[in-house]
């Protein structure tokens, strides 16, 4: 077994963005596309020569082949081990679980997350850090500075290791550790969480449809939910991950979980339904008859957190992405903990759980997650929930009334609009930037405008600055319209327009939340010309 040095040239557009760098399948399999990505991260974290990686996948078309890419291009760097998913398959969380865990070096996660998969659809892959945690925007500069400059990578001759026996091998010098993806992670929520007490509910019939979409949850909530807590057989559907997921879209949101929320909102609904992305990492959640957003979602779990084992003592804060909705902030004002908004991804995450700052976070997307890990989790989320529910003995449709009668509501969805030109993407942001200077004390669709700025974050930990986050328009009153550009897409730009009216009046707390966020939806359009510029009638996704 030889070390093969491959001259190669760069490919432009290397950058990573929001969550890892992510194309069309088609880039990626295009000779020495991901060799050329793979060579720059050992560059960006100071090369591989004695580390062990862990090295997982949501199990997406090109998972497999990637993967002993990866290896053989560790190897071939004097990586020491790779600790590998049976199959090439490790959900984010339980990779990030698996780094803090075995105490590594990082690793590789090869996933597109809620992107579809397939030849024809997209691929993706990131590095994580020791702390288990998204390489921060220093590293990713790093790998993407290498990317530009790249001219050969070193790869192993080797023949490819079975990734579906369980045990150890070697890779040249290497050792290759192959693992099962699901016991440890398992371990940690019963850890976690009361099982006892979710296990006795659904032993007092107690009903849920947990939708994997095919993607990689699929065996960690069969083996938990199912198997550990006892719930009925047949409680997770499209539980087998598939390359292309069943050609769907694996985003769990009342869009594209459609089939889920029918369920839920329809006269055979079991009492909770949930549904997981791609890789694992985000949550959906809906009772019977009540989809709960993402936004209020953390704020309810936050506000019930010591009901769990693991939070029992409190919350030392609560962070939040900027555009997900201030519900969780009066939360953390009723504790008597700090509040943080991070921009957008969960990399600005992890430094504040390193520092002891904050125990849960959230975005709006669909992403929770908790000192336990260094990711969002989508099924940590479900099981918090559930706990949640066993020790109230309530509903989910109960546990939100009672919440906004405490705390208010805040009105929230996000609109976004796909696949649109970039160029006239970038112009309507930068022509919005240009505004926003003048924009105090004007009215747009009938609010008064009290500020208006692009979102720049200051680390309080490790003191970097990131700009351009988000432009926040704030109304008199506490209505908010943020918009943003998506940097996990790969066809044009999507945009975002990220909508949110509070509303404490106990009068006003039923009301539908497209109708009350009317005005904010109107300020936006006047303010940004969506539909004229985008030449687009409404948004292709409302979450
Ligand atoms: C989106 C979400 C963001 C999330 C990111 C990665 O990013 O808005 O909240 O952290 O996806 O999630 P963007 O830049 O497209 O808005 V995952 O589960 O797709 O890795
Ligand atoms: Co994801």
């Amino acid at each position: 077994m030889t070390v093969q040095t491959i001259k190669t040239t760069p490919f432009d557009g290397q950058k990573p963005g929001t969550s890892g760098l992510r194309k069309q399948t088609s880039t990626f399999v295009e000779p020495n596309y991901l060799e050329n990505f793979v060579a720059s991260i050992w560059v960006g974290i100071g090369g591989v020569t004695g580390k062990t990686l862990v090295l997982g996948g949501d199990g997406r078309y090109y998972n497999k082949e990637a993967s002993q890419i990866v290896m053989k291009m560790a190897a071939a760097s004097g990586a020491t081990k790779v600790i590998v998913g049976q199959d090439g398959l490790l959900s984010t969380p339980a990779a990030s679980h698996m780094i803090r865990k075995r105490k590594t070096d990082g690793g590789v996660i090869l996933s597109a997350s809620h992107n579809p998969g397939g030849p024809k659809a997209d691929f993706g892959i990131k590095f994580n850090m020791p702390n288990g945690g998204p390489a921060p925007e220093s590293i990713t500069n790093a790998i993407f500075e290498n990317t530009k400059v790249i001219s050969e990578y070193d790869i192993l001759d080797a023949p490819d290791v079975d990734l579906s026996v369980i045990g150890l091998s070697k890779m040249g010098d290497m050792v290759v550790e192959v693992v099962d993806p699901v016991v440890d992670y398992a371990a940690l929520m019963e850890e976690i969480f009361d099982f006892a007490a979710i296990k006795d509910m659904f032993a007092g019939g107690f009903t849920l449809c947990f939708d994997a979409m095919h993607a990689i949850t699929g065996p960690y909530a069969t083996e938990i939910l199912e198997k550990r807590l006892s719930a009925p057989e047949g409680s997770v559907i499209n539980g087998i991950p598939l390359p292309d997921f069943g050609e769907g879209h694996p985003d769990p949101n009342p869009t594209w979980a459609k089939p889920l929320m029918d369920l839920m909102m329809g006269p055979d609904a079991p009492d909770f339904g949930a549904a997981s992305d791609g890789d694992g990492d985000r949550n959906m959640i809906v009772g019977k008859g009540a989809y709960v957003t993402p936004s209020d979602s953390l704020a309810m779990l936050a506000a019930n957190a010591t009901l769990v084992p693991a939070y029992k003592d409190g919350l030392a804060g609560i962070a939040r992405s900027m555009p997900t909705s201030g519900a969780s902030d009066r939360v953390a004002e009723a504790l008597g903990v700090p509040a943080f908004a991070t921009p957008t991804g969960w990399k600005f995450f992890g430094n504040l759980l390193d520092a002891g700052k904050a125990t849960i976070c959230g975005e709006e997307s669909a992403g929770t997650g908790s000192n336990h890990v260094r990711e969002k989790d989508g099924l940590w989320a479900v099981l918090f929930w559930l706990n949640i529910l066993a020790a109230r003995k309530t509903s989910v449709q109960d546990l939100m009334v009672d919440h906004w009668s405490k705390y208010g509501r805040n009105y929230y969805s996000r609109h976004d609009y796909e696949a649109i030109d970039k160029p006239m993407a970038e112009k309507l942001m930068d022509d919005l930037r240009g505004k926003l200077a003048d924009l105090g004390g004007t009215v747009a669709g009938g609010l008064t405008i009290e500020s208006a700025d692009d979102f720049a974050y200051d680390d309080p930990v490790d003191g970097s600055r990131t700009e351009k986050q988000g432009i926040r328009v704030l109304f008199k009153g506490g209505d908010r319209l943020v918009l943003r550009l998506s940097g996990t897409g790969t066809v044009g730009a999507t945009l975002r327009v990220y909508l949110e009216k509070v509303v404490t009046d106990p009068n006003g707390l039923d009301m539908d939340p497209q109708e009350a966020l009317a005005p904010v939806i109107a300020a936006a359009e006047e303010l940004a010309e969506i539909s004229t510029r985008t030449g687009r009638t409404a948004p292709d996704v409302i979450t």
